[in-house]
């Protein structure tokens, strides 16, 4: 028995599943994770001394790579002064004036400790500030664990086969209507069924969750026409494309402005943060100087924010970055969709610069219904066999993969020489 079997047995006696996220647990390609030991760049090295080149990132944070030296130097740096004070600090200031500066109609952002956080806020505010109740969101998206989102959700609730969590009660779900994604017309008649109460419409501009699913041409921009003709606040939750498409994420990828924002992974470059922002008017209404409570013991960790402004910092001066990732992403999801092709296998691959996915479907995958078609016994076998051959991919075909600035052309190269022989093999 390896040691990652050994630490898996162990960790099943204290920790449900195993895991402190389902997903982590495998459960869906059938096979022990590896427990992690340590990673840099883009190779990761796990307990018992194998290696692998990551596409998961730790779920997106890792966009710079692992181990970035200005990231972890900051890090280390700002833990001598202190972990935690619980009490306001320069370095949230600093971050609040990056994000705002960076990212187009956010005039205020508050910090919180996690995506789920971030979007369980977003929702209360703007339920808050319409005095409405209703919420849409779309099926296959993942908007984090928060109650009134876990209906038809994604992420590792598509791989538990738990389209709605137990213990959510009824009311809490009583409000949450779902739209089909891509399609702007279930939305409309969303908005034709429920006159006047609707709070908003939550969506990843590019779905990450069901698998990457790309915004068809013009959806974005008929969900942010729906929500302005009838009162509604437009919601990008950009947990996963923030600070990845572009510097200004989807909003500047698509040049769409929505009303609020939330955040997640990359602005922690690794530690737990997430954040929602948008134009003053909505988030005056947060406590403690508006009527809707948030609050958290350690939002805006000193240390957190240091590696959040480490990264962001990077990405902002760092010259044509997303231009040469977002090319990067091109090349490699491009051959991928070249390989798969001239195999002549039932694949598709879905991707928007650096964030991509490979679905085993004989149809395009562009909503949650045609993603569930995909063959998950197959995303298990090819799963299986890149690991065995030093490649991690994301353990569920429900998921994305991630690449950094740290992917050499080698790493690439190797890994679309595995997925060559593996769809030639099939
Ligand atoms: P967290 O609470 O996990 O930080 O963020 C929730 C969340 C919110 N919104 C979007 C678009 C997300 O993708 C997520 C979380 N993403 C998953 C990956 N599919 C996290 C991985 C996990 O659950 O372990």
């Amino acid at each position: 028995m390896d040691f990652s079997e050994q630490l898996f047995e162990r960790a099943k006696k204290h920790i449900p599943g195993g895991v402190n996220s389902p997903v982590r647990a495998f459960g869906s390609v059938g096979i022990t994770p590896r427990f992690i030991e340590r990673a840099h760049g883009d190779r990761i090295f796990d307990a018992d001394g194998r290696n692998y080149i990551d596409f998961i990132g730790s779920w997106g944070p890792m966009i710079l790579g692992h181990d970035h030296e200005d990231v972890a130097e900051a890090v280390a740096e700002s833990i001598r002064d202190g972990l935690s004070f619980g009490a306001a600090t320069e370095k949230e200031v600093l971050m609040a004036e990056l994000i705002c500066e960076i990212v187009p109609g956010i005039e205020m952002v508050r910090m919180v400790n996690s995506g789920t956080e971030a979007v369980m806020s977003a929702i209360r505010l703007a339920r808050g500030f319409t005095g409405r109740n209703k919420i849409v969101k779309f099926d296959g998206c993942y908007h984090g664990h928060s109650d009134s989102l876990l209906v038809a959700a994604g992420s590792g609730l598509m791989t538990q086969g738990m389209p709605d969590s137990a213990g959510v009660p009824a009311g809490c779900t009583n409000d949450t209507l779902s739209a089909v994604y891509n399609d702007a017309e279930s939305v409309r008649k969303l908005f034709g069924a429920n006159p006047d109460e609707i709070a908003c419409v939550i969506v990843e501009p590019v779905a990450a969750n069901m698998g990457v699913v790309c915004p068809k041409e013009g959806f974005l921009q008929e969900l942010r026409d729906l929500c302005s003709a009838n009162g509604a606040l437009l919601i990008f939750d950009e947990v996963i494309t923030g600070f990845r498409l572009s510097l200004a994420g989807a909003r500047g990828f698509y040049d769409i402005v929505p009303d609020l924002t939330t955040f997640g992974k990359i602005i922690g470059g690794g530690m737990p943060v997430g954040a929602y922002g948008g134009r003053r008017e909505i988030m005056e209404r947060v406590a403690p100087v508006g009527p809707v409570y948030q609050a958290g013991t350690l939002s805006g960790n000193p240390v957190a924010m240091t590696a959040g402004l480490a990264v962001l910092e990077t990405l902002r001066d760092t010259p044509h970055f997303y231009e040469d990732l977002n090319a990067k992403g091109d090349r490699f999801f491009g051959e991928i969709g070249r390989i798969v092709a001239a195999a002549g296998v039932p694949a598709q691959v879905n991707h928007v610069g650096s964030l991509g996915s490979v679905f085993f479907a004989a149809e395009p995958v562009v909503d949650y219904v045609s993603a569930k078609k995909s063959d998950t016994a197959r995303y298990a076998d090819y799963f299986k066999y890149m690991l065995d051959n030093g490649i991690y991919l994301a353990p569920s075909q429900f998921e994305a993969m991630f690449l950094s600035a740290a992917h050499t052309e080698a790493d690439l190269a190797r890994t679309l020489d595995l997925i060559r022989a593996y769809v030639n093999a099939m």
